[in-house]
């Protein structure tokens, strides 16, 4: 395939409500927006990263920043010496000697792979493998001021059909909103999320969760702590999930082998893109760990590929692959609808979803043209 350019944008999106983790507090999405445009297509990808590093090291900015100064320039170079031959799957291995910045490359990485498919008339659930025409989905449900509010938002999203309910947590706001959820609500699929806002001393009070019957235990402990999570998984029988630890297939191998987790969010945007998280489904199926998809409040862009890999054989468990009105009154894209507590993958080329132009327009912030002959 042959590139033109690179076009990068920043686009503020509000969401329709406040998310609260153990992290902070999100009002404004603000994200990178990735347009890649070859002689035959053009393809979208959208990066994970956040206004403040936060949920990781990466925030919007830099990943502007990283992606303008050196990858497209990297990239520019691969694409003049490779020709033809050039095409996403070159992606990872040209910027493979740039540390981290695994949400910029996978921004980058799917936009090119979108402009590709987009080209041999493909869909991306075509091109990863995917089995299933619409996947089962869970929602992810942020820190609240009263249990009380968090009562009438999982009544809420239950009512929606949501077929998994996600409870944010930290030190302080865990064993009694659980507690309210699980006495008010039965017998439904539950799950909590720490962000790693615990300690190894904490392991006390986490066994406490033991007695409501949570489906996973998503990232109680620091990232780089995965001995940690092996020592908590000896002492706690809620199965332990990983999500920030999980940065690539050799993390998740570790991972694995040192029993740190008994089931693994994949988010593709943290491990650098798509086609590395499908080499950590594939890994995962290969050691009977049940994935599942993880979300970073993604527009229809970031939304289409992951419903798209959420049909892969191995995704069992629902994703936090929300509706679009879960988080935007207006999406970049056409929404996605929750029916029957599952969003049906796109069949078109592609990601089989493009931005609405004026919608597009309306909330970018900063534009730049990334010329591949400049
Ligand atoms: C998680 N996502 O699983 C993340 C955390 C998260 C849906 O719970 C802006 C960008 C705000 C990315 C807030 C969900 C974010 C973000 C939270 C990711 O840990
Ligand atoms: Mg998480």
């Amino acid at each position: 395939m042959k590139l033109t350019g690179i076009e990068t944008r920043i686009v503020e999106m509000p969401l329709v409500t406040p998310f609260r983790t153990s992290f902070g507090t999100e009002t404004v999405r603000q994200v990178l927006v990735v347009r890649a445009v070859t002689e035959d297509a053009e393809g979208w990808g959208e990066c994970g990263a956040s206004e403040s590093p936060l949920y990781s090291s990466e925030y919007t900015g830099g990943a502007a920043d990283v992606l303008e100064d050196f990858f497209i320039p990297e990239i520019r170079t691969a694409q003049r010496q490779l020709g033809d031959d050039f095409d996403a799957h070159r992606i990872a291995p040209v910027l493979a000697g740039f540390k981290g910045h695994r949400l910029a490359k996978s921004s980058l990485e799917t936009a090119v792979l979108d402009a590709q498919l987009r080209a041999q008339g493909v869909s991306f659930a075509a091109a990863l493998g995917a089995v299933r025409d619409s996947v089962p989905c869970g929602v992810s449900l942020g820190i609240t001021d009263t249990i009380d509010q968090l009562l009438d938002t999982v009544a809420a999203s239950l009512e929606a059909g949501y077929l998994r309910i996600k409870l944010k947590i930290e030190p302080g706001w865990d064993v009694e909103p659980v507690r309210a959820v699980r006495e008010r609500f039965g017998d439904i699929d539950l799950q909590v999320d720490a962000n790693a806002a615990y300690r190894r001393s904490d392991f006390r009070l986490l066994a406490r969760l033991d007695a409501f019957d949570l489906t996973l235990f998503e990232q109680p402990l620091p990232s780089d702590d995965l001995l940690g999570h092996a020592a908590l998984a000896r002492v706690i029988s809620t199965p332990i999930c990983l999500d920030e630890s999980i940065t690539s297939s050799r993390a998740a191998a570790a991972a694995i082998e040192l029993g740190a987790c008994s089931i693994v969010n994949i988010k593709p945007g943290r491990v650098g893109g798509y086609l590395e998280a499908r080499r950590i489904h594939d890994l995962c199926a290969a050691h009977d760990v049940p994935v599942w998809c993880g979300g970073m409040l993604e527009t229809g862009i970031g939304r289409a590929a992951n419903v798209a890999l959420a049909a892969l054989p191995g995704f069992t468990l629902p994703g936090d692959t929300s509706a679009s009105e879960r988080y935007f009154a207006t999406d970049l894209t056409e929404p996605f609808r929750l029916e029957n507590g599952r969003i049906s993958v796109p069949k078109g080329p592609g990601l089989g979803v493009t931005p609405l132009p004026e919608v597009l327009e309306r909330f970018t912030v900063h534009r730049e043209w990334n010329s591949m002959s400049g």
